[in-house]
């Protein structure tokens, strides 16, 4: 197992729109364990390929505070969606900001697990507004997109500058 290094915003890499998976393989399950391993350090409670610049439809998520709900959703396809929910969203991908998006407050979601078997799941909640912003990596979109330019903006030049500094401290 291995932990990965996750993407930031601004980087274009993130924009990259994901290809789907076409085998269930080891090399795909030893992906699955190394993003587990990624999210959970984090910690976060969903992350996506797109994340750590693997460009294949592939998700991981588990909001329980113990570990004790990992889901994997491989190729993942919206079916329905329901009602409306504002969350404050924050992302591994856009550390340290935090603001409000409305999402669809119940999802039904097609996807193949880790073994390569065709599920459908209900999800409400934290847990289908966790997958939404999962899917959205995938389609190279982050919450930010869900804001005002000038806010995007302001978040922007920020991440930008503290990796400047960042980077010249490790001269
Ligand atoms: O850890 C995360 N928390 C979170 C909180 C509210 C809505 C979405 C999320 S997902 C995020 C991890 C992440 O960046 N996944 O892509
Ligand atoms: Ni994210």
């Amino acid at each position: 197992m291995a932990k990965l290094k996750i993407l930031e915003f601004p980087d274009p890499r993130l924009r990259t729109k994901a290809t789907p998976v076409t085998e269930v393989d080891d090399q795909l399950r030893n992906l699955i364990a190394d993003m587990f391993e990624t999210m959970y350090d984090a910690p976060g409670i969903g992350l996506a390929a797109t994340q750590v610049d693997v460009h294949k439809r592939l998700l991981v998520a588990d909001i329980s505070a113990d570990k004790a709900d990992p889901h994997v959703l491989i190729n993942p396809e919206i079916l329905e969606k329901d009602g409306v929910t504002v969350t404050e969203e924050g992302c591994l991908s856009v550390p340290g900001y935090f603001e409000e998006v409305e999402r669809a407050e119940h999802i039904k979601v097609r996807f193949l697990n880790a073994q390569g078997d065709e599920i459908e799941m209900e999800a409400t909640g934290l847990l289908a507004v966790c997958i939404q912003h999962e899917i959205d990596h995938l389609d190279g979109k982050l919450f930010v997109d869900y804001l005002s330019e000038a806010k995007r903006t302001r978040i922007r030049k920020k991440l930008v500058k503290e990796k400047r500094q960042q980077a010249a401290v490790v001269i």
